[in-house]
């Protein structure tokens, strides 16, 4: 009814005054002046760069809130069944670029800006990155933002407003990490609109006392109150009107200060209260894959409490956030699932179990059995790792205290856990939750597989390792039908036509379709295959690579000061640090080739393949072999850049502070790149995609999705090396109980290790704790894999060395890629998991 659509007035006048999206460049012109000269308050003479930034974007922020309007009033009004995606991080990166892309908006932008006198490539470069995350893991969620809006599925995702992402790395003169702070909210953040009515009061400590009325319901009361307010921001999908919500939540005191203790005289009290609520959303944890510090000789500086505290004022907020919504549908909470399915991302959000099993019972006063029933057909349960130290565990003191009620809780799923096993005539398994052991503690992977409809790894092998390890026994007990594949996937509008617009141009003008019919269905790319035979392809696919790298070198030199050769294979390994993603099997390939080199004639140099190494991550601030690890990379490249003999031949560089940003300057310029894991230790790993869909060559292990890379393209086009997973847990017997001195098993690795202790790169003993791990336990097998590591880089060498067969296989891999494609993922997501569908957003307004 005309009611229902124009709540008040009159419609015309309504309709009169709506924005539209479709705009030529005088629109965007007046747009972005009219910004400058209101929103910013600046005038046209002084205008520098960042407000040229910041009008542009306010202009298309106008722009994706037209689309944003029209799309969530569409869903409000046909109601479809909606996906939550839970993620305590969100890399999003850039937006403005991204951003034009989706709206198609790009070219007049572009035009307009220039028009103004600003270089639209310059004004992108002004934006900080939205850095709410770690790595991998955050990156997965931000790209499945972007395949769910671009087809058009009723997704929201939900976060934290953390006031500092993950922290700048700067690197020493000595070659230390040292850790700053981002203030990435200090220059105002266009993209996210403050929805202060948008609140909800979340509770700690206090306490919990059962009614004994034998219902099971509790009341929770006293504690600590503090206010979670909403966070809007837009995403955008391609080629569609379709525009989602990733909502995040930022902590405060629920009052400016508490009355009572001010009156009290107790204005500290009162000022600290505020601050301890404020600095629950203030920092994102930089701990990837360690739920503390890993030596405990190195002060922990991130309490654990802080962390759990985090963790359930997030689920808290968004769960009250989603009920509300459901509620104003005007459903039966027992319809719940049909409408609402939540996706888990990793453990993080384990909380939300017992949380909604709180809501239901406690205050829509349900059985059990019926909040049970609900529970467990609303959340969904990826997985992202089987390493050991990664998997979450909480004290149960902790959790006494500041979640009393969810305590309570999770000791009845786990005593109803232990009831049906009763009757089921199972007892020899282990299914509770609990790590026995002082103190007691609460394993959450296991809490979030029992309450959850269906779990899944994220490539073919880390999930049947997931069914096989960590999740075995709920395998045997619920069958494995509750177990799934979900091979993650990446974005081919960030990661192809963003980064690599020549590559881009260059595929849509080859394969003779629009571009966004390919970037909307990447198996598309197919069609590159025969011009794999085409010489004057090759050619053009080749000069683009060239180019990049150029970009690359000119992106390095403003950036650092650094010159950097062109005229190389450029080799990439760029991860967070770890010692499972074995850096440092890396860095002494490097100083073994660098001592090879040494040896050389003139005329044996004359046959090398010259070669230019680049590194780039971050390593936990807690992490100390990390850290020393990136510094062994850094007086290593120190050494070798600088000798006469070799720096032709072979130069090293890591790069600093790598951001998202930085990886989309680094991979369209790389030949080939490095995803060396420890078989089996890598769930799954997403830059290996963007690097091959962008033409880069794989050098890899057995490992996560490189195996379904190599499935795709064929084993002739990637470079695998190394024991497989099968073998591992043998290796790692052998080292404890038969050990073999390293000089027998692996001289040429020995030789390497003597260099470095005997001060080569300098360093005066201080990487003796890092070359220890190798020479000890060695646990990531660096000694084993050594040597076949060597003889693969050498095949490396050796196939680039033939340029029309190296990118004869660059360019079938790029053709090969349409799996990998964040789109695909998230439809098996849609239809095998949540039971969603899409919805079609008008375009141009309501
Ligand atoms: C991945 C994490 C992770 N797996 C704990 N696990 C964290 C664990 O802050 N924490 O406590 C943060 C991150 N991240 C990565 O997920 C995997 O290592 C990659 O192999 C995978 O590609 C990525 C996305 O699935």
């Amino acid at each position: 009814s005309g009611k229902d659509q124009w709540p008040r007035g009159d419609e015309g006048v309504w309709r009169d005054g709506m924005r539209t999206v479709d705009k030529d460049v005088q629109a965007v012109t007046r747009s972005i002046v009219g910004h400058v000269q209101t929103s910013l308050a600046r005038q046209a003479y002084n205008l520098d760069n960042l407000g040229a930034y910041q009008a542009a974007a306010l202009s298309a922020r106008d722009d994706l809130l037209v689309n944003w309007n029209t799309t969530q009033l569409t869903f409000t009004r046909k109601q479809p069944k909606r996906a939550y995606y839970l993620s305590l991080e969100f890399l999003m990166g850039r937006t403005l670029d991204n951003a034009l892309l989706n709206l198609g908006l790009k070219d007049k932008f572009t035009d307009g800006v220039q028009k103004l006198g600003f270089n639209m490539e310059d004004v992108i470069e002004q934006e900080r990155d939205a850095a709410l995350g770690n790595g991998g893991l955050g990156r997965l969620a931000a790209c499945y933002l972007d395949s769910s809006a671009s087809q058009e599925l009723p997704v929201w995702g939900y976060g934290l407003r953390y006031k500092y992402g993950i922290f700048q790395q700067l690197i020493s003169p000595q070659g230390e990490q040292l850790e700053a702070p981002d203030p990435w909210l200090d220059n105002q953040n266009p993209w996210e609109l403050p929805r202060l009515d948008v609140t909800y009061d979340i509770r700690f400590y206090g306490r919990a006392d059962r009614l004994d009325d034998g219902t099971g319901r509790a009341v929770w009361h006293g504690g600590q109150e503090v206010l979670a307010v909403a966070y809007d921001v837009m995403i955008p999908g391609y080629d569609t009107a379709s525009t989602n919500n990733l909502r995040l939540w930022e902590s405060k005191p629920q009052r400016g200060f508490d009355l009572n203790s001010f009156n009290a005289g107790n204005y500290e009290g009162a000022v600290e209260a505020s601050n301890s609520a404020s600095a629950i959303t203030s920092v994102l944890y930089p701990n990837d894959h360690t739920t503390c510090a890993p030596n405990r000789s190195i002060p922990i500086h991130f309490g654990k409490e802080l962390r759990l505290k985090q963790q359930y004022f997030w689920t808290a907020a968004s769960l009250a956030d989603i009920m509300r919504r459901f509620k104003n549908a005007g459903k039966n909470i027992r319809e719940f699932p049909d409408f609402v399915a939540i996706q888990l991302n990793d453990t993080h959000p384990t909380l939300a179990i017992p949380e909604l099993m709180r809501i239901l019972i406690d205050d829509e006063d349900l059985t059990w059995d019926q909040a049970w029933t609900i529970v467990t057909n609303t959340f969904f349960y990826t997985n992202h790792t089987v390493l050991p130290e990664a998997l979450e565990k909480w004290p149960v003191p902790l959790i006494e205290n500041v979640l009393p009620r969810h305590m309570q809780i999770i000791y009845d799923i786990s005593m109803n856990g232990q009831v049906l096993l009763a009757s089921n005539h199972v007892s020899d398994i282990q299914l509770t939750a609990f790590v026995e052991g002082q103190p007691k503690q609460v394993r959450m992977a296991h809490l979030a597989c029992i309450g959850s409809r269906k779990v899944n790894g994220v490539a073919e092998l880390h999930s049947e390792l997931v069914q096989t390890t960590i999740l075995k026994d709920f395998v045997e007990f619920e069958g494995v039908s509750k177990f799934g594949n979900v091979t993650n996937g990446i974005t081919p509008r960030r990661w192809l036509d963003q980064c690599n617009p020549e590559l881009s141009a260059l595929i849509t003008k080859t394969l003779k379709i629009e571009k966004s019919v390919w970037l909307k269905d990447l198996t598309k790319l197919e069609g590159l295959l025969p011009f794999a035979e085409d010489k004057a392809f090759r050619a053009q696919w080749s000069a683009i690579k060239q180019r990049n790298k150029e970009r690359l070198a000119h992106h390095v030199q403003t950036t650092l000061g650094l010159i950097i050769r062109t005229d190389a294979m450029f080799d990439v390994q760029i991860k967070r640090i770890h010692e499972y993603k074995r850096q440092t099997l890396n860095i002494l390939g490097v100083i073994h080739r660098y001592f090879a080199l040494k040896k050389m004639t003139p005329e044996e140099k004359k046959k090398v393949n010259r070669r230019v190494v680049f590194f780039a991550g971050k390593a936990a601030p807690a992490y100390y072999i990390a850290k020393l690890t990136i510094r062994l990379i850094v007086n290593v490249a120190r050494v070798i850049n600088a000798d006469p003999d070799t720096k032709e031949y072979l130069q090293l560089y890591f790069l600093p502070d790598y951001s998202v940003s930085l990886a989309e300057v680094l991979i369209p310029a790389s030949d080939i790149s490095q995803h060396i894991s420890t078989a089996g230790t890598e769930a799954s790993g997403t830059s290996n995609m963007k690097f091959c869909l962008n033409g880069g060559l794989l050098l890899g292990t057995v490992d996560g999705a490189n195996i379904e890379i190599a499935e795709e393209v064929g084993e002739n086009n990637v470079f695998f090396f190394g024991h497989l997973t099968p073998a591992v847990e043998d290796l790692r017997y052998q080292h404890l109980y038969h050990p073999v001195p390293i000089e027998e098993k692996c001289p040429p690795l020995a030789f390497v290790l003597n260099q470095i202790s005997a001060g080569v790169f300098g360093g005066d003993g201080v990487y003796e704790p890092l070359l220890n791990t190798i020479r000890q336990s060695d646990y990531y097998l660096i000694t084993d894999d050594f040597d076949s590591y060597i003889a693969t880089l050498e095949m490396v060498d050796e196939a680039y060395l033939d340029k029309e067969e190296w990118i004869k296989k660059s360019i079938r891999t790029t053709a090969k890629m349409g799996k990998f494609s964040s789109d695909r993922a998230i439809n098996e997501y849609a239809e095998s998991y949540w039971n969603i569908e899409p919805v079609s957003i008008p375009t141009g307004g309501l």
